[in-house]
């Protein structure tokens, strides 16, 4: 029986409801949005029967209507018996069931329940700036946070999305007209003017409500952000366990001091100076039931031409010198099971939007994960997932595919696992490669080597793994002599190899070490055709080990809080200069790429490949700008002067201006090419952003590259 027929079939009894009153059917998507859920059954029983609410979460929802005699019907809407619920401690003797062995039961909840159910109202927003990334991504932060807040039972959550239409504007017209008990925020990478416009506002009403900013970028910026606002309280990792501490703090439950995770300026102290506080870290969470969202939004981001993020682990096995873990935190991965329901729920969104491709975007950074039966998990993660209708992406380590320290048939194993997941619905992998140079990957604590990347490449082309590798191709520390064996690696022909499924595992794995088998079985095309973005550049992330680095060298200068992180200039100042003009060629190109990136997502088959094919010409133009960079560099006098700068950028200039042109001929006829294939919405799309790219002129920097390679 599905939660709609639970509604209809037995709450009208419950409820006493008098004769030709009957329960409204709310739609199918009510159910995600206890709110809507709750509005949608209020209005048409006003009169016939009293208040009502709802609570809980999308998998346990529960509905509670108040009947004219002052009793309630309490159901669960998910059929499990109310007394298989862990119940809040506050419920203790302020709302009792009459029946806990069923899922509906007749409750009696006095005025101290009821208003636990409605307060605090909490709004949830994440920030975005469209216009730089035109096609939304289902927002998992705030619908995470939503989660474990309904999972509280104490008041409302609603949540909200700039990726989605949503303006400053009308955020601060909602929240000045209803002003929420808390806002959530969460930003991530390029929105801290976002963020300070909205607080701005927020801190300027007459009565502020209690505001809590989370995400990856708040986790950069907590100090800035705590100078500038005093009473703000940042979450510094996860939000789920902190959320649920707050909602009890804001009814009295706990002091602050006890939610866990909170970065905030505690009260001054003696001479009037006030102090920064950070609280523990939670303990000992259950990974399975932290890592799942609400899925409010998940119809609206379909709406918008978007795609499905799920997680099945957090945090990572490493420690890479540019990826700041405090925020991420080590890897602890949850088991496949729990994924049946939410991916079920996923489905029947999916099934309104026919147009979508069954795709889900696992935001894992390490999907595999560490434990002695990572390959078995990730296995079965594959196997729910493509049980549940779905293809998936997701992201892993090199060395789960090729490892020193490990021998032949533990490599043979996972060229195993790699097939099974294929066959499971593996749709693309994403390896954070970064280099193929000892001495960079060295710096970057990879703890990788270039033979081991090479050899993984071989390894996954052979097997025929769909991936996308990045690639850090500049970086502030670097030697010309590392950026040209960059250069020469990127353009190796040797590593993408013809797939081998005549070959089994093992004989795979040897043909993979053997420089003949692979001399005669690559596809002769350059590596850097499989590099997600070419020609990124290092960026110096707040906190970071290569950050610190950086700043040791002295080269270290003004922090962006917007990226979260510092200006660094470069060692060898000829490499910064390309590295400045890289960043603008990617920068100039960025929209129209991230454009094709989405839309190859949602795409399929030929519309897919198409797509593909013209990101490719964006690719191929891309090596050829690094390659007259190196030239360019290698002319220029290694002492630095100003007029030998002023020369290698207008050389730069010059021979990126030329690319441009050649560029744009190749792309219109690959554009051309990929709108035929494209259904009308997606093609109105690419033609607007290709339009937007011809017409752009000049080299102008945006911020905007994301060589996290999602
Ligand atoms: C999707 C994604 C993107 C998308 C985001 C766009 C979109 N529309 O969603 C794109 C592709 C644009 C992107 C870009 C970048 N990304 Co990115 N991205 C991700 C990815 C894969 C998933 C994000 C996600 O949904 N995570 C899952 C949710 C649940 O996590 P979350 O958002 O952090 O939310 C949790 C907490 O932060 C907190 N929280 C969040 N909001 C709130 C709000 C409140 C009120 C509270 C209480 C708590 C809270 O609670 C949540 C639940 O636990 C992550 C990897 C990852 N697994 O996180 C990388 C990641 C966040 N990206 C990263 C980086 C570095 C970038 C870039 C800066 C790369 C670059 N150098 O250019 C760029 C930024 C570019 C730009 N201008 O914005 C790094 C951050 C490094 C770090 N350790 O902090 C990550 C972790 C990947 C990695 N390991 O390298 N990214
Ligand atoms: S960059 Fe990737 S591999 Fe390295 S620590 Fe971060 S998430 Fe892990």
């Amino acid at each position: 029986m599905s939660a709609a027929d639970r509604l209809r079939e037995r709450l009208r009894q419950a409820t006493a409801l008098a004769a030709g009153v009957s329960i409204p059917v709310p739609g199918d998507l009510d159910f995600l949005d206890p709110q809507r859920l709750r509005r949608s059954l209020e209005a048409p029983l006003a009169g016939a029967a009293g208040r009502v609410r709802v609570a809980g979460t999308l998998d346990r929802r529960l509905a509670f209507i108040e009947r004219l005699d002052g009793r309630w019907a309490a159901a669960d809407l998910s059929g499990a018996p109310h007394g298989s619920r862990a119940w809040p401690q506050w419920a203790d003797g302020h709302l009792r069931l009459d029946d806990p062995s069923s899922w509906l039961s007749l409750a009696t909840l006095d005025d101290h329940a009821v208003y636990r159910l409605s307060r605090p109202d909490v709004q949830l927003v994440a920030l975005y700036h469209p216009e730089n990334f035109p096609l939304p991504r289902f927002p998992l932060g705030i619908s995470d946070v939503a989660r474990a807040a309904r999972s509280t039972l104490l008041g409302t959550v609603r949540v909200g999305d700039m990726q989605l239409g949503l303006t400053l504007p009308e955020l601060a017209g909602q929240l000045t007209a209803q002003v929420p008990d808390m806002l959530g925020v969460s930003a991530t990478f390029g929105q801290h003017d976002l963020m300070t416009g909205l607080l701005d506002i927020v801190y300027r009403l007459p009565q502020p409500p209690v505001v809590i900013a989370g995400g990856s970028l708040t986790a950069r910026n907590e100090a800035m952000l705590l100078e500038r606002y005093p009473g703000l309280l940042v979450a510094r990792g996860g939000g789920e366990a902190t959320i649920e501490a707050l909602l009890a703090h804001w009814h009295g439950d706990i002091p602050l001091e006890q939610v866990p995770g909170l970065g905030y300026k505690g009260a001054a102290r003696g001479g009037g100076l006030v102090i920064a506080r950070r609280t523990a870290r939670p303990v000992n969470r259950d990974t399975t039931n932290d890592l799942l969202p609400e899925l409010d939004l998940l119809p609206a981001t379909f709406a918008r031409g978007g795609v499905a993020q799920l997680e099945g682990s957090r945090g990572c096995t490493n420690y890479c010198s540019f990826c700041p873990r405090g925020h991420k935190g080590l890897w602890a991965g949850a088991g496949p099971e729990q994924l049946t329901w939410m991916l079920a729920q996923m489905r029947a969104v999916f099934d309104q939007f026919p147009q979508v491709s069954r795709t889900v975007y696992m935001v894992d950074e390490e999907f595999i994960g560490r434990d002695d039966d990572a390959g078995a998990r990730a296995t079965a993660m594959a196997r729910v997932i493509h049980g549940a209708g779905f293809q998936w992406e997701s992201s892993c380590r090199v060395d789960q595919v090729t490892h020193p320290d490990r021998d032949l048939s533990w490599h043979a194993g996972r060229a195993g696992m790699w097939r099974d997941l294929m066959a499971h619905g593996l749709r693309r992998m994403l390896f954070g490669v970064e280099s193929g140079v000892d001495t960079i990957l060295d710096r970057f604590n990879k703890e990788t080597t270039g033979d081991q990347n090479a050899l993984a490449i071989r390894t996954l082309s052979a097997l025929g793994v769909p991936t996308r590798f990045t690639y850090i191709t500049f970086d502030q520390l670097m030697t010309l002599q590392e950026l040209k064996a960059s250069y020469a690696w990127q353009g190796r022909t040797d590593l993408l190899l013809r797939p081998q499924p005549n070959l089994d595992a093992m004989q795979l794995v040897h043909a993979a070490r053997d420089d003949d088998f692979a001399a005669r079985q690559a596809t002769g095309r350059p590596l850097h055709t499989a590099i997600s973005y070419m020609l990124v550049s290092m960026e110096c992330l707040t906190s970071a080990a290569y950050t610190r680095k950086v700043q040791a060298a002295g080269l270290a200068g003004e922090a962006r809080p917007s990226m979260g992180r510092v200006d660094a200039r470069f060692a060898d100042w000829r490499i910064g200069i390309a590295s400045e003009w890289a960043q603008r060629w990617v920068d100039r190109n960025f929209a129209l790429d991230y454009t094709l990136k989405s839309l190859e997502k949602i795409l399929d088959g030929t519309p897919r490949h198409a797509v593909r094919e013209a990101r490719t010409v964006l690719k191929d133009a891309a090596y050829t700008v690094l390659g007259e960079m190196i030239t360019a560099i290698e002319a220029a006098p290694a002492q630095w002067g100003a007029g030998a700068e002023s020369g290698l950028s207008a050389r730069i200039g010059a021979a990126l201006e030329d690319d441009l042109g050649v560029l744009q001929v190749a792309m219109d006829a690959a554009t051309r090419d990929a709108v035929l294939h494209l259904p009308a919405g997606h093609a109105d799309t690419l033609h607007r952003e290709y339009s937007r790219w011809q017409a752009a002129t000049g080299w102008r920097l945006i911020n905007a590259a994301d060589p996290c390679g999602t």
